[in-house]
């Protein structure tokens, strides 16, 4: 009855501005803010600064929190409840705040002893350890310190096993406070303490060390578990997935984390299930039938078994956010899930998926569809409540169709990385905050109705062959735009938009590669807070303009002016800076020294002079230094020992440095790459090398090393490029039985030396990486994955196997066992005294391109079995002792006397002495002619690449450019710039507001 009665009160109070419970004091002055814990919570929060809008919570427009101020109610500030009773403080939400600074474990929020609801979400703690105060909150049911903020995680350190005394806690977040931990024990004791938990967030919190069997006694109650990003290891428990009110299951990410899913019986309120990139099992079909409830599914990047493809799922008309994304599934896309009128969220991309995207049928279309065979696909109605659509990374062609640009809730449209061509349509409606179609074969205008696109965030439209002016009013209203990238369209023209001022104010990540600009965007002068910028391959000359070393001075990280036109740089004011790509312009002067923080650098191929100054030893992070290819003299600075912990790759080559290589330079040692081609370096190599283990590529070619061979260098694991060539290099290569164990050697070149002395024989037979290369081959297209790639990687993928021993005093036969190395694509033996016959078993090597064994003093006749190389492309036998007929037919009829001159009796074509018993020979005409004509060809395009860049092959940018010059695809690009667009696009994931 008192009940009622109560409702009834409220019943009538409803139409009251206050809310029912608030007014129910029925003492006429309601209770104000106990002024003690007003002090507190403005102490609290004036203890922090305020920052900048953070893009997390610009995108979900949380509002300032204005109303705290000194003498006024604190019960009606934002954010802040109080019990209607007693006037104490139990809920503060200040979520979004844009909070900054540590909390401190004495801060006066710990006085709020009455607190039930406490959220710091979102703001910049700078990494505060969770104090074990938290655990005094005794009344707390709702605890939220998401720590999702841009650039630090709000918290840090160990979960405190006092959390687990907050008995009456229901929800708990500490998500995204990535360098927080938790333990076993606490993990355990919350698990058991915490009965009437309904909701967990723990994503991104480090949990490797836990068993993920700590999780099996969680409450009954609970209805959501998200655990994304965990570093959970082993097998979870199945009860998790029979728990009777669990509706959310969050596990993406945990990338050895497994299990079974129940296949049968499963009753289950499960609404949202996440499994992307996780090891358990799935039956799709199985999964579907059993989950009668799902409404959200992502499952990208999993491990399918049965039947799975989604081509032939049955209409899934209940679920409305699907991520079927990076899973190998091939065939039509499944376009039928478009006919479900609830569908929000639909991710396919970076499958196979092959076809058009699907027009919507009128009636008229459904009938002639219908009438004819065709396959075509379409969608009976406009799905209207589409929010996401991603189909990036598939084979998918035609044109965009129409209905694409009328959908009102679209705000993610991402079609890049396919094959769609024809123009961009205009838009109907102005929802869209990204739109990326970057890397299809588009053409025609910029749309004009992107320029009323106003909550757009990104624009992708590079790679296309679009046309026509873009004009900078088009970016007038765009005063969200974050990120751009226009590059490679050779027929758009940018000029006004370079010159343009007063646009894009927000523009964070700008880029505009091979866009045929001739200046630094003039717009950029106000782009304070711009992060990433490539204007890389444009026309821009002369010295870097004054207002730009003003632009971005604390926020540019990544900074891209290569392939330009540049004369000087002066100082580098960009503190924050960590990739710096100079590489290719017409800088002089000596060499600028970038900001301590600086992971990437280059600046080869200019005209930088003088020597290196020792300060570039204070770039104690640096993983990538680029100097090759300038005017550097004197000696490598003894310093640059104290960079070898992080170093990766070094590269000095092609300069005027002289002295010996610093034996420090080993200390420590995560060398990938070291490269000093090309310079006047003597003294012998220092063996202190040995320590780097992960040594790749060892080029030492072109200078004046005095030593014998190298032979302690046979045991670093990852050596795949060892170039010694032309130094003063001597002595034998070991004796003819010496083991040569180099696991992973794929290019070896000892040429223009003083070596002397047999080939050893099982050189070949341990050259492990030589014989089966092939099995690498599918690695290449991971490349983009990897942390820093050069493309001396590519060589190394399988591409390039080479040994050149030319040009030295070898002497003895040629091994057989060279015929074991299958892989080998070049061999030149060239230039020394070699004797005994042209080994048959050369014949085995069936991918062999080129091969030289000229000037020696080989004798006999070629091997018919040579016939069988045909990749052969280039063959020279010249100045020795063969006779006899040449073999004729396939590549044979390709190469010219050239191949063959000054031998002791070469007879047949293309010598003009036929041979004895065979009358003017001709070479039989061959079926395969077309074929070898295109063999050859290639076979003569990879050779001018290794004239090309002759000096010890093609190493540095050589070989990277030129195919990425002739217009490569994007995995090149990803090659150079892999990691910087790796860090945009985790940024860019972070702030698109939905996380996997
Ligand atoms: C906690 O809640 C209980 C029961 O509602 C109440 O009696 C007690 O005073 C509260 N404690 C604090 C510190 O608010
Ligand atoms: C609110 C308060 O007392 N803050 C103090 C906490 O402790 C630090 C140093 O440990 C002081 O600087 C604060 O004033």
């Amino acid at each position: 009855m008192e009940r009622l009665l109560l409702l009834l009160i409220c019943f009538l109070l409803l139409s009251q501005p206050n809310n029912c419970s608030s007014s129910l004091s029925f003492n006429s002055s309601t209770p104000l803010c106990h002024s003690h814990q007003s002090s507190a919570l403005l102490h609290f929060r004036n203890s922090f600064s305020v920052g900048d809008s953070d893009l997390h919570c610009d995108y979900y427009s949380y509002p300032p929190k204005n109303s705290w101020k000194m003498g006024t109610d604190c019960c009606g500030w934002d954010g802040v409840t109080c019990d209607t009773m007693t006037g104490h403080v139990i809920a503060v939400d200040l979520t979004c705040s844009r909070l900054q600074g540590p909390i401190h474990p004495n801060t006066t929020l710990f006085s709020l002893r009455h607190l039930q609801r406490l959220n710091l979400a979102y703001n910049d703690f700078h990494g505060s350890t969770i104090s074990s105060k938290f655990g005094g909150f005794a009344n707390l049911t709702h605890l939220n310190l998401n720590g999702h903020s841009i650039p630090s995680p709000s918290f840090a350190g160990n979960v405190p096993s006092e959390i687990s005394h907050l008995s009456k806690l229901v929800s708990l977040d500490l998500s995204y406070n990535y360098d927080m931990r938790i333990e076993t024990p606490s993990l355990k004791r919350l698990v058991q303490n915490l009965t009437h938990l309904t909701e967990l967030v723990l994503d991104h919190v480090n949990k490797s060390s836990v068993s993920p069997n700590s999780f099996m006694n969680l409450s009954s109650s609970l209805t959501s578990l998200s655990l994304r990003y965990c570093g959970l290891k082993g097998r979870f428990p199945d009860n998790i997935f029979h728990l009777p009110n669990i509706q959310l299951l969050y596990l993406s990410y945990n990338y050895n984390l497994t299990g079974s899913l129940p296949t049968y019986n499963w009753s289950t309120p499960l609404e949202s299930l996440r499994l992307s990139r996780t090891g358990f099992p799935i039956n799709l079909p199985n999964l579907i039938s059993n989950l009668k409830s799902l409404k959200e599914l992502y499952l990208s990047n999993c491990n399918f078994i049965g039947s799975s493809n989604p081509t032939f799922l049955p209409n899934l008309t209940q679920i409305t956010s699907l991520d079927l994304s990076y899973n190998n599934f091939g065939g039509q896309c499944p376009w039928s899930l478009l006919n479900n009128a609830g569908l929000t969220i639909l991710d396919l991309s970076g499958n196979n998926f092959i076809g058009q995207l699907p027009n919507l049928s009128t009636n008229w279309t459904q009938v002639s569809s219908s009438n004819s065979s065709s396959n075509s696909q379409s969608v009976s109605q406009i799905p209207s409540n589409l929010v996401h659509l991603w189909l990036s990374d598939n084979l998918l062609n035609g044109t965009i169709p129409s209905w694409l640009y009328d959908i009102p809730s679209l705000q993610f449209l991402i079609l890049e990385n396919n094959q769609l061509t024809g123009h961009i349509g205009e838009f109907l409606h102005n929802s869209l905050v990204a739109l990326e179609l970057n890397n299809n074969k588009l053409h025609g205008p910029l749309p004009l109705s992107i320029s009323k696109l106003v909550s757009l965030r990104y624009l992708g439209v590079s790679f296309h062959n679009l046309s026509g002016n873009v004009e900078s009013k088009i970016f007038f209203r765009l005063k969200n735009l974050s990120s751009l990238d226009m590059s490679n369209n050779p027929l758009l023209s940018l000029s006004s938009l370079t010159f343009a001022t007063n646009i894009l104010p927000n523009i964070f990540h700008l880029q505009l590669s091979s866009s045929n600009i001739t200046e630094i965007p003039l717009f950029l002068r106000t782009s304070k807070n711009i992060r990433s910028l490539d204007l890389s391959k444009n026309q821009i000359k002369g010295n870097i303009p004054k207002w730009f070393l003003e632009v971005g001075k604390d926020s540019l990280y990544n900074l891209n002016l290569s392939y330009n036109f540049l004369t000087s740089v002066g100082h580098l004011p960009w503190k924050n800076l960590e990739y710096l790509d100079f590489r290719s312009n017409l800088l002089q002067g000596s060499l600028p020294v970038p900001p301590l923080g600086i992971i990437f650098f280059s600046i080869s191929r200019n005209n930088i002079t003088g020597q290196i100054p020792s300060s570039i030893c204070n770039l104690s992070l640096v993983n990538y230094l680029d100097l090759s290819y300038n005017h550097l003299n004197n000696v490598i600075p003894l310093c640059l020992g104290n960079l070898s912990n992080h170093l990766i790759d070094l590269d000095l080559q092609s300069n005027n440095l002289h002295g010996t290589i610093p034996t420090t330079i080993a200390k420590g040692c995560n060398l990938r790459s070291l490269k000093l081609n090309g310079n006047q370096i003597d003294g012998p190599l220092p063996q202190s090398l040995v320590h780097c283990r992960k040594l790749e590529v060892l080029d030492f070619g072109n200078n004046k090393i005095n030593s014998t061979f190298p032979r302690w260098l046979e045991t670093l694991p990852e050596l795949r490029v060892l170039i010694l060539r032309s130094n003063n290099f001597h002595g034998t290569l070991g004796n003819p039985k010496t083991k040569f164990p180099f696991p992973n050697l794929r290019i070896i070149d000892l040429s223009h030396n003083e070596f002397y002395g047999h080939l050893p024989t099982n050189l070949f037979k341990y050259l492990k990486a030589m014989m089966n290369a092939s099995a690498n081959k599918g690695e290449l297209k991971y490349m983009g994955d990897n942390y820093y790639q050069d493309s001396v990687i590519v060589v190394m993928k399988g591409l390039f196997i080479t040994i050149d021993f030319s040009n030295n005093n070898f002497k003895g036969e040629i091994p057989k066992s060279i015929g074991e190395l299958r892989s080998l694509k070049g061999l030149n033996f060239s230039h020394n005294n070699l004797i005994g016959c042209v080994p048959p078993s050369l014949g085995n090597l069936t991918n062999l391109e080129w091969l030289d064994l000229s000037s020696n003093k080989l004798e006999g006749e070629i091997p018919v079995q040579l016939v069988d190389l045909t990749s052969l492309a280039f063959l020279n036998l010249s100045e020795n002792y063969l006779f006899g007929q040449i073999p004729q037919g396939k590549q044979f009829n390709t190469f010219t006397n050239d191949s063959y001159k000054e031998n002791r009796g070469l007879c047949g074509f293309p010598m003009t002495n036929a041979c004895g018993n065979d009358e003017g020979q001709q070479p039989a005409p061959s079926s395969t002619i077309q074929e070898d004509d295109f063999e050859f060809e290639n076979g003569f395009h990879w050779k001018v690449v290794l004239l090309g860049y002759g000096v010890g092959f093609m190493f540095g940018l050589g070989l990277g450019y030129l195919v990425f010059s002739s217009g490569k695809p994007i995995w090149l690009v990803n090659i150079f710039y892999g990691e910087q667009d790796d860090k945009v696009r985790r940024f860019k994931k972070n702030a698109r507001g939905r996380t996997p």
